[in-house]
């Protein structure tokens, strides 16, 4: 790419994210303004139908996420077709199936996996229905199937969280880290920026062990107790890809005789207000927000998705971090 190209596309993503936060305020009808959807002749006006293909409910995050999604649908006036995905792709393409039947202006995806989905984005694409991707990327070799993604960088988040243990570690020491479900892209994404810091910026710690958490306290919990038991004392902090893995690795170590954030650092992301007082308390030591009221950036990119703008591919939100630096301060202002 050349320099004045790269310029063009900051600038491209720059404003289409002030559109994604001007959202917020809004009281209806989008980024545009305008209602959310009125016939050609400019008559009464037609309730725009969106279809939400949710991954699940695995954790508090998500939960948020949701009601975000829901909270924000009821204000603009749109008719959501909510579908709770239960972590399995199969329930995902048959909900965006049935909402290419029911002809819904527009389709919100949160995929499970980053593969599988380009044969049914085809679909939806060809019924001349625009996807919005939330929070997660897919892998597909056309991107025109889907308008924007509306998310966080994952990959900084990770490297976010290698460089706190690292320095909190003075560069030494044995890591474990508890991945979420496998093939997703924050466990991909995440992973890669985690790995990659430490390798490069503390060569000196190793990852002794690594395991699929699946997002969920109790399989966080289950997951921390093995490592446990295989490598005992070994471990000196933890590494989580969302709090309530943290939240169940916390009780792991606490029921183990160990202090968590002490014996046993711990680092996580996400931002949940139940793992920042963690964090205010000393039981953890460091969690990387990632933004999960996601209700009106999403909206607003549908609708201009739906109105045929152009979108870069992502519009990345900006992550706050909390550790024994703020942790208490901020505890109170987490609305999720
Ligand atoms: O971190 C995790 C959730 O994709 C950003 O999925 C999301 C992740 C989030 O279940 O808690």
């Amino acid at each position: 790419m050349t320099r004045s190209r790269i310029i063009a596309c900051g600038l491209v993503a720059v404003v289409a994210l002030s559109l994604v936060g001007c959202g917020s305020s809004d009281s209806g009808g989008g980024a545009t303004g305008r209602p959310a959807s009125a016939d050609s002749k400019g008559g009464a006006k037609k309730k725009l139908v969106i279809g939400f293909a949710q991954t699940g409910a695995e954790s508090g995050w998500r939960k948020a996420e949701t009601q975000s999604v829901k909270d924000e649908a009821e204000k603009r006036g749109i008719d959501l077709k909510f579908s709770d995905g239960q972590g399995k792709q199969e329930l995902q393409i048959q909900a965006i199936h049935s909402f290419i039947q029911q002809k819904v202006d527009g389709i919100i995806l949160a995929p499970v996996v980053v593969t599988g989905f380009e044969p049914v984005l085809k679909e939806a694409k060809e019924a001349g229905i625009p996807v919005v991707l939330s929070d997660r990327a897919v892998e597909v070799k056309d991107p025109s199937l889907y308008a924007t993604l509306v998310g966080s960088d994952f990959v900084d988040e990770g490297k976010r969280c290698a460089e706190y243990l690292g320095k909190k570690m003075n560069g030494k020491g044995n890591i474990a880290e508890i991945e979420g479900n496998s093939g997703s892209a924050p466990q991909i994404e995440r992973k890669k920026g985690f790995d990659e810091a430490l390798a490069k910026e503390f060569p000196n710690i190793k990852i002794i062990a690594d395991a699929d958490g699946k997002f969920e306290i109790a399989k966080g919990k289950e997951v921390m107790e093995a490592m446990l038991r295989a490598n005992g004392k070994n471990i000196n902090a933890v590494f989580c890809h969302n709090d309530d893995m943290g939240l169940g690795a916390i009780q792991a170590i606490q029921e183990a005789g160990m202090k968590p954030g002490k014996d046993i650092l711990i680092a996580t992301i996400d931002g949940e207000k139940l793992m920042v007082q963690q964090v205010a308390d000393g039981n953890s030591n460091c969690c990387v927000e990632c933004k999960a009221l996601l209700g009106s950036g999403l909206f607003d990119a549908i609708q201009q998705a739906i109105d045929k703008k152009i979108l870069p591919k992502k519009m990345i939100q900006k992550d706050d971090q909390f550790d024994e630096t703020n942790a208490k301060a901020m505890v109170e202002t987490r609305k999720y």
